[in-house]
């Protein structure tokens, strides 16, 4: 036996713990711990085991870490089937998540009873995998193709009760894994219950429909992405080969994934939800409360950010200057709300103590006792710094002041406080209760405890923290300023907006920029081209076309026409444009792309950005920029973000590239410092984000 698996006797029950902290993961150590305890259960007279999981959950999976590595005996296919060829009856007993190898281990026992609140799923598509242990050979056997299909490909876990419902586990049943599992189990020894393998049970039946439906979901929802299509491949195969085979085949398919850069990329997300919030300024740092949140400003920001915080279970005052004002946003608050019950995020019973713990208020009095709060006003300097004049009149001593402003300076909206410490950029991506992406931009003077408040909070709203520094748009606004430019440039070179927006999407974002363009206004755009005015270089790049599509009033789909006519829910190319385009081309040296030459072009312009953005500190490392571009400019997630992608191109060829470009546009194409260096230096990337205090 190993320190990570436990045998013991309870009478009759051989009682077999995988304890294997934080989440059991069957490392090599637990897989040999589980094969040796069905070897001695098997020798022994225990009649029946109880497989349980120690700690807070069953099992969370296969070790992710050991992928990539050449994989060690024992196998955990090779695992689940000798524990189901357990010549006596196994059960397991399942609290909180079993996922992937921990479902697997699962299934391979003959009873399985889940306590109140476990989960089961099969992530393993989340990590460009599919199940590899028997997952989907088993799985169609007990619950049936169609149940399999939903559960396989999509990757999310499904509660006790659905278990239930489709044949998952046998019960359902309140207490303690151990206790209660003891108990099923001399309930199951009473009645003389048999071995009962599901892998010996019959073929499902082939329903071809489902397999059909499953594909043209897929294909359509996967956008590039491979695992979820060969889950449904893997579980056809359950409908006609034997276990032995069809787990064979199973593990080549899982293999062959695990080859693919997308397991590679979607690992790295993987880990880089979890290092993104481990800060060494805030390791060992409490933070503040946060009980009593406050917003200033009830337009779409602010509202989406309260009902953010509400469906948290915050208490939230929103001030707005007037009450015509306010009772907009609580309007706005309440539909927010209503779509969360609609979405099943909200029982329909919580939602009128949701909304009794909103105040829409018109005085800022009302914040004297908020423990944070938050200003969502127009994005105006001098408007900002009244609105944290006024806070810091009326807030309590040790409360946070927070702006979710999404370019300008924090520490000059902190001057305008007597308390710059407390002050910190909380910049929520739109619409703020469903977007994931909270940059929280760290100013001189804030203290660490605000920073780890900050942190405390994404987590408790369930976002993803990701720290910055001040500049004009922080991370992810300013790569984003610059590969838009990108997308301008290649315009100029006689590129069309539909053919980038095209080769964009098939690169595996779900909009290229002149669809987004349309969706977000024209306006917007024109906008931030006349704040930038006065500072821009006269080398820079100005879509005219787009300033003059403004003055027409093209603001895309909320006028029906921008880049795209908007018509019944279609969008059509603007032909409308092209006279414009001719226009501004005029002068420049025109050139055919193909997809490849954009989804280059356009990503290395946003590598270049971002190399410059670590290098400056504004993110601390590499992965900093990767987490931001996944969770709000859309991505792909198996893609493993930007800095990510630029890795395994190759760096050196990435950077010639730039400099072939830079030929023609010295300008634009400034090869970050950073970048030369890693080359120089024969690095990557993600050897930055192994450095040591970061
Ligand atoms: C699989 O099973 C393949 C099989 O079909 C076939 C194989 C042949 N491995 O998330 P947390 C670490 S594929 C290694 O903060 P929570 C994690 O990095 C696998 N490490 O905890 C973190 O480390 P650190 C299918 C893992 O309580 C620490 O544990 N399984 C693994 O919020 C705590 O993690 C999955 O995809 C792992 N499997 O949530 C499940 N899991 O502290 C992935 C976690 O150093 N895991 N770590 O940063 C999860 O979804 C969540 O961790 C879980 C717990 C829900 C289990």
């Amino acid at each position: 036996m190993t320190d990570v698996v436990r045998y013991e006797r309870d009478g009759a029950v051989a009682v077999i713990t995988v304890a294997n902290p934080p989440v059991n993961a069957l490392g090599r150590a637990v897989r040999q711990g589980l094969w040796s305890a069905i070897d001695r259960f098997a020798e022994d007279d225990a009649q029946i085991a109880l497989i349980v999981g120690d700690g807070k959950l069953f099992i969370g999976g296969a070790d992710i870490s050991e992928f990539g590595k050449p994989p060690l005996e024992p196998f955990l296919p090779d695992v689940c089937t000798h524990i189901e060829r357990a010549p006596k009856p196994v059960v397991a007993a399942i609290h909180g998540p079993a996922l992937g190898g921990g479902c697997e281990v699962a299934l391979g026992a003959h009873y399985r009873l889940a306590i109140a609140g476990a989960r089961f799923g099969f992530p393993e598509v989340k990590l460009g995998l599919i199940p590899g242990a028997g997952g989907s050979q088993r799985l169609p056997r007990l619950v049936g193709v169609a149940a399999s299909l939903e559960i396989i490909p999509a990757g999310d876990p499904i509660s006790a009760e659905k278990a239930l419902e489709i044949g998952l586990v046998d019960r359902v049943a309140d207490g303690g894994p151990r206790s209660a599992g003891l108990d099923y189990a001399r309930e199951l020894l009473a009645q003389n219950a048999p071995v009962r393998r599901v892998g010996e049970m019959p073929h499902p039946a082939a329903d071809e429909a489902a397999f059909a439906d499953a594909r043209a979901q897929w294909t359509r929802k996967a956008r590039g992405e491979i695992a979820p299509l060969k889950a449904i491949d893997a579980v056809e195969l359950a409908t006609r080969l034997d276990l032995d085979e069809g787990v064979a085949q199973e593990r080549r398919l899982f293999l062959e994934l695990m080859e693919t850069p997308q397991r590679a990329g979607l690992i790295h997300a993987f880990f880089n939800d979890r290092k993104v919030s481990r800060l060494p300024e805030i390791k060992d740092v409490a933070p503040r409360s946060f009980a009593k949140v406050g917003i200033i400003g009830g337009g779409t920001m602010g509202a989406g950010i309260a009902t953010s915080c509400l469906l948290a279970g915050l208490t939230v005052t929103l001030v707005e200057r007037d009450e015509a004002a306010a009772d907009k946003a609580r309007a706005t608050i309440t539909g927010n709300l209503d779509v969360a019950v609609k979405r099943g995020k909200l029982s329909p019973e919580k939602l009128s103590p949701t909304l009794d713990a909103l105040s829409t208020v018109t005085d800022y009095a009302a914040l004297a006792d908020a423990d944070l709060a938050i200003e969502a006003v127009f994005e105006d300097m001098a408007v900002k710094r009244e609105v944290f004049g006024r806070l810091d009149a009326v807030m309590k001593a040790g409360a946070v002041l927070a702006t979710n402003t999404s370019y300008l300076d924090v520490n000059e909206i902190a001057a305008a406080t007597s308390r710059p410490a407390d002050v910190i950029g909380l910049h929520f991506f739109s619409p703020a209760h469903v977007m994931k992406l909270l940059e929280v931009v760290v100013a001189d003077a804030t203290a660490p405890d605000v920073t780890a408040t900050a942190f405390a909070l994404a987590r408790r709203l369930g976002k993803v923290a990701v720290r910055a520094g001040v500049c004009d748009g922080f991370i992810g606004n300013r790569i984003l300023f610059t590969y838009r430019g990108a997308a301008d440039r290649m315009i100029l070179q006689g590129a069309s907006p539909w053919q980038i927006d095209e080769a964009i999407k098939a690169f595996g974002l779900p909009m290229g920029p002149f669809e987004m363009a349309d969706l977000a206004g024209l306006d917007i755009g024109y906008m931030t081209r006349q704040r930038k005015a006065a500072t821009r270089d006269p080398r820079d790049v100005v879509p005219t076309w787009a300033d003059e599509m403004y003055h027409r009033g093209w603001l895309g789909r909320k006028t029906g026409k921008g880049f795209y006519l908007h018509e019944g829910g279609k969008a059509v190319p603007n032909k409308d444009i092209e006279p414009l385009l001719e226009a501004a081309r005029e002068g420049h040296v025109q050139r055919t792309f193909d997809a490849a030459e954009i989804q280059r072009f356009y990503m290395a312009a946003m590598v270049n950005e971002a190399a410059k953005v670590v290098e400056e500190g504004i993110a601390q490392r590499p992965l900093d920029v990767d987490v931001t571009l996944l969770y709000g400019y859309g991505f792909p997630r198996w893609r493993g973000g930007p800095l990510h992608w630029a890795d395994s191109e190759g760096l050196p060829a990435l950077v010639s590239d730039m400099e072939t470009w830079a030929e023609a546009d010295p300008y634009f194409w400034q090869v970050s410092p950073l970048l030369k260096r890693l080359v120089a230096e024969g690095r990557t990337f993600a050897s930055l984000n192994e450095e040591e205090g970061k």
